[in-house]
């Protein structure tokens, strides 16, 4: 990962079954300008530190439709801070990811989604811009913005798949706590 430091204050990521991951979050409105000002540089501070490739915020316990992704930080860093994200096309073609999160740490597993995703933003000086994704940044952005409707990329595995994942997170959390 990169060693892209980013002098903003680190934020604590909450960590599944935290109730807050399964909240609705709320679209930014320009009231919300200042607060979202501070928050986008810690939320790229807090990515680059887990390290991740992407961060929604209510995974930092904020309810606002924001999200932060830098799919390549080793070569070129590509931070992009998306607001009120929403995916405006999909294709019929899907793709097949390893997907982790920040907020179910250390359990990998494959998740298939649609291969490439066209998405309406709002950037961080309020313009409204559209990309085209594929790839790794397709399933990242897919993954971000389900994080904002209380999605997590468990929920596309059987039930069997989720309980055994969802199982092996607790046991971690829980020796975790017994080691501090
Ligand atoms: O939202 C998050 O919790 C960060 C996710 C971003 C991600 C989305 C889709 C596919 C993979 C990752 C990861 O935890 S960031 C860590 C990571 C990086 C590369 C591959 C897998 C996991
Ligand atoms: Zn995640």
């Amino acid at each position: 990962m990169s060693d892209l430091q980013i002098a903003a204050p680190l934020l604590p990521i909450l960590i599944c079954p935290d109730p807050l991951l399964r909240r609705m979050a709320r679209a930014v409105t320009p009231g919300d300008a200042e607060e979202v000002r501070a928050l986008i540089p810690s939320m790229f501070a807090t990515m680059y530190k887990a390290p991740g490739i992407g961060l929604a915020a209510p995974q930092v316990g904020r309810l606002l439709r924001v999200i932060t992704v830098d799919v390549a930080p080793d070569k070129e860093p590509a931070p992009l801070a998306l607001i009120n994200p929403e995916i405006i096309g999909a294709s019929a073609e899907t793709a097949v990811q390893e997907e982790g999160c920040l907020s179910i740490p250390e359990q990998y597993a494959e998740v298939t989604r649609p291969a490439q995703v066209r998405v309406r933003y709002q950037d961080e000086e309020g313009a409204r811009r559209e990309i085209e994704a594929e790839g790794l940044l397709a399933a990242c952005l897919q993954h971000e913005i389900d994080h904002l409707n209380g999605v997590l990329f468990v929920d596309y595995l059987s039930a069997l798949k989720r309980n055994i994942l969802l199982r092996k997170l607790a046991k971690a959390q829980k020796d975790l706590q017994a080691k501090r």
